[in-house]
C-alpha cells in the first residue's frame, strides 16, 4: 500500500495571477484580486491553490522572467497584499504552493546586470558565457546550433563583453549557472525565504533543465527530440535537487511539484520517488504534446485518443512503486481541457464534465487551472495585434514574416494551440468586462466573446452547471480514498470511443481498506456500449455526469453510454 500523505489527497486550484481578477484599474490582474476570489475557490472544495509567477518581472515573458525574487511585481501589488493573500488562504483551510522560476531570471536582474558587465565580474560565472565560432565564412556564429523553445536561436550576442550567453526560452530569460555552487546558494536562500514567510512549497518551473548537457551541436531535427536527447536531464540535475531538498525543502512540510518538458518514462521516477529526497511529483507531457506535428507546437494534428490512453496507463505504471503522479489536462501553457479533449460545441457541458471525472477519478494529485471549472474555451482573435505571447508573437515573426508561411494557416494553428487560450481573463459575470476589471477598463488581453454565456455567475446557483459538477466531483474524490490510492487498471485502451478503468481494493491481491470502483467514460459524440470485464459485477452506481444518465444496475455484462457519458460504480470481484 502507498504511504499516504495530504499532498497526495490534496486537490490542487492554478492561478494566473494576471488573468483573474483586476481590482487596481490598470486592466491586469492582482493580488488584491485573487484575496476577492478566494470564496470562489474554496467553494470548489480545493485544497492547494498554485500561484504563477507573482515576483518582479518586466513580464517578457508574464512573470516567468524573474527580476527580484524577493519582491512582488508592482502591477500585481505590494508584499503587504501578498501576506494577507496568504493569510486570507490559510485561514480558510487552504494551501499554497508558489512558483519558482530557478532555471533562469530576467536579462533585467541584478545578477545579469553584474554579470554581463565584465568578463571578471564576481556575477559573471551566475549566467553561461561562450566564446562565438567563426564559421568557414569568416563570420562569427554561435557556440551551438541551439534554438530556444520560443523561435530562434539560444544564444544572444552581448556587446559589452562579446560573448554569447544561453537563453533556452527568449533572450531576456539568461539562463542560470547551477554549476556554480553561488547560483545554487543564492536559489536555496529563495526558497528558505518563501517557506519561513509560510508558503506550502513549490511548483517548479523547467526544473529538468538546470543542469546542462555540456555544449555541442544538437543533431536532432525536431525540437521535441532536442529537449528530451540535449536539454533536459543532465547530468548533475538530481544531485541539484537533492541538496536543495536535503538544505531547505526537508525541514517544512511542504509540497514540491517540478515541471519537466523532456522527462520520459525512465527518467520520470528518479525525480520523484519517495527514496530519492528530490520532489513530491511532476508534470511530465506526454498528452501536452501529442498533438503537436513534425513542425512542432505551431503544427498541430489531432489527438491519438489510443495514445492519450497509453500515456495515463503508462505513467501510473512507472509511478506505482514509490512515484506519484500529478493530474492535469490544462494549464497556463496549453489549450483548455474541453476545447482539446472534449467537444466544446455541442456536448461543451456534458464534456468539460466528463473530463473533470477523469481528472478526480485517475491516480495522482488533481490540478484545475483557472476557468476549467466553469468550462472556459479556447479563443480565436482574427489578428495577430490581439495576441499577447512571446511565444506566439515570436513563432509568428519566424514563420509568417520571415518564413513565408501563409498567415491564416499560422493563425488557425495559433487558435488551435496558442498559450493565449487560456490566458483570457476569467469569466466572473455577464457584465462589459466580465467582471474581471471596471467596464471603462481596457483588459490587457481581449475577453473570450463568449463570457457572456460561459462565466461564474451563470453557474454559481445552477445545480447542473459544470462548476456545481466540478464542486461534486471534488468532495466526491475527498470522500473516496479509494480513488486516491487503488492500483488503476483500464481495460478499453484499443477502444475508439471508451476510457473505462477500474480502481481495485486490493493492493498485490490482499484488501487494502477502500472500496473498488469502476469508472466508465465515453470520449465521444456517440453512444458507446461497454464490455464490462466478466470477473466484475457492478453492484452501486454513485456518480454520473448526466441527469439522464444510465443509472440501471447491472449484474450483466453490458451497458451503454451516451454520448460524453461518465459513470461511476462500486464493484464486486476483482
Ligand atoms: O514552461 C516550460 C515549457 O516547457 C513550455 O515552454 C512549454 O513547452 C510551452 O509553454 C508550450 O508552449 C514553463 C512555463 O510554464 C512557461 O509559462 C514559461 O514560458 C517557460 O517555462 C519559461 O519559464
Amino acid at each position: 500500500m502507498m504511504n499516504q500523505t495530504w499532498w497526495k489527497e490534496a486537490v490542487v486550484y492554478q492561478i494566473y495571477p494576471r488573468s483573474f481578477q483586476d481590482t487596481s484599474g490598470n486592466g491586469v490582474g492582482d493580488l488584491r484580486g485573487i484575496i476577492e476570489r478566494l470564496d470562489h475557490v474554496k467553494a470548489l472544495g480545493v485544497d492547494v491553490i498554485w500561484l504563477s509567477p507573482v515576483y518582479e518581472s518586466p513580464n517578457d515573458d508574464n512573470g516567468y522572467d524573474i527580476a527580484d525574487y524577493r519582491a512582488i511585481m508592482a502591477e500585481f501589488g505590494t508584499m503587504a497584499d501578498f501576506d494577507e493573500l496568504l493569510n486570507g488562504i490559510h485561514t480558510r483551510g487552504m494551501k499554497l504552493i508558489m512558483d519558482l522560476v530557478a532555471n533562469h531570471t530576467s536579462d533585467e536582474h541584478a545578477w545579469f546586470e553584474e554579470s554581463r558587465a565584465a568578463k571578471d565580474n564576481d556575477k559573471r560565472d551566475y549566467y553561461i558565457w561562450k566564446p562565438g565560432v567563426e564559421g568557414p565564412d569568416g563570420v562569427m556564429h554561435p557556440p551551438t546550433n541551439w534554438g530556444s523553445f520560443f523561435s530562434g536561436p539560444a544564444w544572444e550576442f552581448d556587446a559589452a563583453t562579446g560573448e554569447y550567453y544561453l537563453h533556452l526560452f527568449t533572450r531576456k530569460q539568461p539562463d542560470l549557472n547551477w554549476e556554480n555552487p553561488a547560483v545554487r546558494k543564492e536559489i536555496a536562500d529563495v526558497v528558505e525565504f518563501w517557506l519561513e514567510k509560510g508558503v506550502d512549497g513549490f511548483r517548479m518551473d523547467v526544473i529538468s533543465l538546470i543542469s546542462k548537457r555540456g555544449y555541442t551541436d544538437t543533431p536532432h531535427e525536431q525540437f521535441n527530440d532536442t529537449i528530451a536527447n540535449v536539454y533536459a536531464n543532465g547530468p548533475r540535475v538530481h544531485e541539484f535537487l537533492q541538496e536543495l531538498y536535503k538544505n531547505v525543502i526537508s525541514k517544512y512540510d511542504v509540497m514540491t511539484v517540478g515541471e519537466g518538458p523532456g522527462i520520459d518514462l525512465n527518467e520520470g521516477p528518479s525525480y520523484v520517488h519517495e527514496d530519492r529526497g528530490e520532489l513530491n511529483m511532476i508534470f511530465h507531457f506526454g498528452h501536452m504534446f501529442m498533438d503537436q506535428g513534425p513542425g512542432g507546437k505551431f503544427d498541430p494534428v489531432p489527438i491519438d485518443f489510443r495514445r492519450f490512453k497509453e500515456v495515463f496507463v503508462e505513467w501510473d505504471q512507472a509511478m506505482a512503486d514509490g512515484g506519484w503522479n500529478s493530474v492535469f489536462l490544462c494549464n497556463h501553457d496549453f489549450p483548455r481541457a474541453v476545447s482539446r479533449f472534449g467537444n466544446d460545441g455541442p456536448y461543451w457541458k456534458e464534456s468539460a464534465t466528463l473530463l473533470a471525472t477523469l481528472l478526480m477519478t485517475m491516480r495522482g494529485t488533481p490540478y484545475v487551472y483557472q476557468g476549467e471549472e466553469i468550462g472556459m474555451t479556447n479563443v480565436a482573435f482574427d489578428a495577430i495585434d490581439d495576441y499577447r505571447d512571446v511565444e506566439t508573437l515570436n513563432a509568428y515573426n519566424e514563420q509568417v514574416l520571415e518564413g513565408g508561411r501563409d498567415a491564416g494557416d499560422f493563425m488557425r494553428a495559433v487558435h488551435i494551440m496558442g498559450r493565449d487560450n487560456v490566458r483570457t481573463p476569467m469569466q466572473w459575470d455577464d457584465s462589459a468586462r466580465a467582471g474581471f476589471c471596471a467596464e471603462d477598463v481596457e483588459p490587457w488581453i481581449d475577453l473570450n466573446p463568449n463570457y457572456d454565456r460561459i462565466n461564474v455567475a451563470a453557474q454559481m446557483d445552477d445545480p447542473e452547471s459544470i462548476f456545481a459538477y466540478y464542486k461534486k466531483a471534488i468532495a466526491f474524490r475527498k470522500a473516496h480514498k479509494g480513488l486516491v490510492y487503488n492500483d488503476v487498471d483500464v481495460w478499453t485502451l484499443e477502444d475508439e470511443q471508451l476510457f473505462c478503468f477500474l480502481r481495485p481494493g486490493t493492493t498485490n491481491g490482499a484488501k487494502n481498506g477502500f472500496d473498488s470502483y469502476a469508472v466508465l467514460l465515453n470520449m465521444s459524440d456517440e453512444p458507446a456500449e461497454v464490455l464490462l470485464p466478466g470477473r466484475i459485477i457492478l453492484s452501486e452506481h454513485l456518480f454520473s455526469n448526466l441527469s439522464n444518465q444510465s443509472t440501471k444496475p447491472t449484474t450483466t455484462s453490458s451497458m451503454t453510454l451516451m454520448s460524453w457519458e461518465a459513470s461511476i460504480w462500486k464493484y464486486h470481484g476483482n
